[in-house]
């Protein structure tokens, strides 16, 4: 299988880091090729001929199979390598882990991702992502994602206030999907505040697993 990336981008990262999570051996293993997202080589006739939507991460299976969207490709690692689990076991668990993801990346991620596009200078004229609609950029999507982000921030330190991680006492894909959320802040000067003392504990429990640098 190969995999589309690009090292900076912060959706590819966050498979990377899935895959590194399952082990060294099985991320070493993956085959990676670098996608130029800012020189437009996801726009390219080459690139469209295998994700029409011209977005990265892509994973295509052996067969031909193209997999798009983040999470459709780590839940093809969990059911692939199931353990460590990072997607929950039970029922409940598995709800509850999906519920903490999909609020750190609608919330979070997407948040920021709109004060990034909407601000970045290589992306004057697209501030949509891949082959969406092409539009200028806009302030009021600055605005509404700065105040929507720290809005994040402060949900994300009150929920870490009674648990370890994000989505109860052991690290899954919702922390994956959060601790990339605050580094790609950074790029838009965005972050937790210094009292967010939650968030810090966990942010700096999270830096330390070696997935952290895939
Ligand atoms: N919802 C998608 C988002 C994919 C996405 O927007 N990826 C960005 C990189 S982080 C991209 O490919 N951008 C292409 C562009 O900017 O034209 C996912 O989770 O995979």
């Amino acid at each position: 299988m190969i995999l589309y990336d690009m090292i900076k981008a912060p959706n590819p990262r966050r498979v990377r880091m899935f895959v590194a999570e399952k082990s060294s051996e099985i991320f070493a293993q993956l085959e990676r090729r670098e996608i130029d997202i800012p020189g437009g080589a996801n726009l390219t006739p080459q690139f469209l001929a295998i994700n029409p939507r011209g977005v990265v991460p892509t994973l295509v299976l052996d067969d031909g199979t193209v997999i798009d969207e983040s999470i459709a490709i780590c839940r093809y690692f969990e059911e692939i390598y199931p353990e460590p689990n990072l997607m929950g076991s039970t029922p409940v668990e598995k709800a509850l882990i999906e519920s903490a993801q999909r609020q750190m990346e609608l919330e979070g991620l997407y948040a920021i991702a709109a004060v990034f596009r909407n601000s970045a200078p290589q992306f004057a004229d697209r501030a949509l992502p891949g082959t969406s609609p092409s539009f200028a950029q806009s302030i009021d999507y600055v605005e509404r994602g700065t105040a929507q982000t720290q809005h994040y921030f402060a949900a994300l330190n009150q929920r870490l206030k009674d648990r370890s991680f994000i989505a109860g006492d052991r690290f899954t894909i919702a922390d994956i999907t959060a601790f990339i959320a605050v580094g790609f802040a950074r790029w838009v000067k965005l972050g937790p505040a210094p009292d967010h003392e939650n968030t810090h504990r966990w942010l700096a429990q999270v830096k330390q697993r070696p997935s952290a640098l895939a």
